[in-house]
């Protein structure tokens, strides 16, 4: 599944979800592997770093275009079709996708070599403390592409004097070698599936909602060329979104070309506003208050290819501990991940991929492109989810040094360029030496007091915002964008040691009673959600318990651990929003 709806009732599209056969360099014998799926998981491979070759055979059904989208592969593709070389893309996290023009009707052969070793040509994905599985991760499908079709479709709403309105930007690309009469219909219509935003037939006439609201559009597209038809249509009744009722619409648009029907591409969106304001973060113009985690994607048996049904119970866990936001620490999500934070109305914060970074590896060659192309990648396919209401950059990178700072302020600007709608952040811990908090919407910090530095939580949180007002961020919202403390699962103390469960009970205890009751800030994300694999190479993360980054609430399996029932406490008792 690549989604959590049907994308297409035009289009023709496979799931190349299944067994494929597979090589890994250097292992002579041949295997066959689960897509999605880490080869992790298979006993030849639990920690290996290498390039491995995942290969099938597709049925064409009949002459024309394709096009192979691939949602993720970890970390390094290089995509072949028939032998030829049509895609490259580097980043586990970010899906990709090429058209390949021409193709004839019948039996055609898919080799992809995919790589995750680190070295110099992998600037994001380094030694960490989080784990760079190697395989194709995330979900593949094969479309059949008529010669003119829908490329993107970015719907941005707009609401003025309390009347919603929709514009949607939808890119349309003419592989023929004559220029394309083009018509776009476009409409929006209710999804019902949310049980929370049920409402009877009469509930929704009172509201004078229409069954649907409808747009149209036109434009000639020269052969071989792109162009975007902007659709605009007001929306009378709709229902906002937001974390209390997440109501969302299907946009559906249906291209037609010489008067016949060709393509036709359908997303989820909702009808929300978000700004930082002040000290605030308004949606909808309300105040709000995230509280959540900051989550891996990594699930004990599957890594980080986690299933649907892991995901769902993740989300579950989450929202039984009555959060309302989720960090994506440290790179972009599954699409169906955030397809499910739209459905629950769990707030996003989705960055880009980067942590911990120092100067010297920030300077890496292939660095600043490598990033670029991830948040570009990030923003393009993610920008139509109601969820994300924060993008970030560089967790805990080199934001102190001046020629970081560069770099620092060349993504915010990259952000801005494609997406004016949502504020931009980043989550440092270079407490007292940070120069760059003057360039995001939102200032953000990482804090481990009664961790990594036996203070007073409270007394150290005084210090830290008084210091972030004096460096750029008076004015600003503050988030604490992680705290928390290790306990290994099963490891009870009445001592209330380090490392017991009941310390971390503790400590998330004072933790969250000093953020959530400080006005200045206006979030908080727990580190972290769920216990997750390190990589054995590396610094001083490579000497941690297990090889784990043990700070999860629940372990990777998901089990519990004491202080489970007090975030599900703490996060009732302060429901402001
Ligand atoms: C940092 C980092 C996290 C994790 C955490 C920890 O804040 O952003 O990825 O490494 O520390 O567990 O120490």
């Amino acid at each position: 599944m690549i989604r959590l709806f049907e994308q297409h009732r035009i289009r023709k599209v496979r799931e190349l979800d299944g067994m494929w056969d597979f090589t890994m360099e250097g292992f002579s014998k041949g295997y066959r592997m689960p897509v999605p799926g880490c080869w992790e998981q298979h006993p030849d491979f639990p920690a290996h770093r290498g390039k491995g070759c995942y290969s099938r055979e597709v049925a064409v059904e009949q002459d024309g275009n394709v096009r192979l989208e691939f949602k993720g592969v970890s970390h390094t593709a290089d995509v072949f079709w028939d032998g030829r070389q049509v895609a490259h893309h580097y980043n586990a996290f970010t899906p990709f996708s090429t058209v390949i023009q021409n193709v004839e009707k019948g039996v055609h052969h898919i080799q992809v070599y995919v790589d995750n070793t680190f070295g110099e040509h992998s600037a994001l994905h380094i030694p960490n403390d989080y784990y760079t599985y190697g395989g194709i991760t995330r979900p593949v499908a094969l479309e059949s592409l008529p010669d003119v079709y829908i490329k993107e479709m970015h719907f941005t709403p707009v609401c003025t004097d309390g009347i919603w309105n929709a514009k949607v930007e939808v890119a349309l690309c003419n592989l023929s070698a004559r220029t394309a009469e083009a018509v776009l219909d476009g409409s929006l219509t209710a999804w019902r599936g949310n049980v929370a935003g049920q409402e009877s037939a009469a509930d929704q006439r009172k509201r004078e909602e229409p069954d649907g609201y409808t747009m149209h559009g036109a434009a000639k597209i020269p052969a071989g060329e792109e162009r975007t038809i902007l659709l605009e249509v007001s929306c009378p009744g709709v229902r906002p979104w937001s974390h209390q009722t997440p109501d969302l619409y299907f946009l559906q648009t249906i291209l037609s070309v010489d008067g016949r029907q060709k393509d036709d591409l359908i997303d989820r969106v909702g009808f929300r506003t978000v700004e930082a304001e002040g000290t605030k973060l308004l949606l909808n113009g309300q105040p709000i208050y995230l509280k959540g985690f900051n989550r891996h994607e990594d699930y004990a048996v599957e890594g980080c290819a986690i299933s649907l049904q892991h995901m769902v119970q993740d989300m579950d866990l989450m929202q039984d501990m009555n959060v309302n936001a989720l960090r994506t620490c440290h790179y972009p999500n599954d699409e169906r991940f955030l397809d499910l934070c739209d459905e629950r109305g769990i707030m996003v914060w989705e960055e880009n991929h980067a942590r911990g970074l120092n100067l010297e590896k920030m300077q890496n060659p292939n660095f600043e492109k490598q990033c670029e192309d991830c948040i570009r990648e990030m923003i393009q396919n993610h920008y139509n989810h109601p969820s994300i209401v924060i993008w970030g950059i560089l967790n805990e990178c080199a934001s102190e040094q001046p020629e970081a700072r560069e770099m620092y302020r060349k993504q915010y600007e990259q952000i801005k360029g494609l997406d004016t709608t949502r504020p931009a952040t980043s989550a440092t811990c270079r407490h007292f030496t940070d120069i760059c908090l003057d360039l995001p919407d939102v200032v953000s910090f990482n804090m481990y007091s009664g961790w990594y530095k036996n203070c007073p939580i409270g007394e150290r949180n005084n210090q830290e915002i008084e210091w972030i007002r004096r460096s750029g961020g008076e004015g600003k919202p503050i988030i604490v964008s992680e705290l928390g403390a290790a306990a290994i699962y099963g490891y009870r103390d009445r001592s209330r040691c380090k490392w017991s469960e009941e310390r971390q009970a503790d400590l998330i205890r004072e933790s969250l009673e000093v953020y959530m009751n400080d006005e200045n800030i206006t979030g908080v994300f727990i580190w972290q959600f769920a216990d997750c694999r390190v990589t054995e190479e590396g610094e001083w993360f490579a000497s941690r318990a297990r090889c784990h980054n043990n700070k999860g609430i629940v372990d990777e399996y998901r089990r519990p651990k004491e202080a489970y029932d007090v975030v599900k406490e703490i996060f009732a008792k302060y429901g402001r929003f």
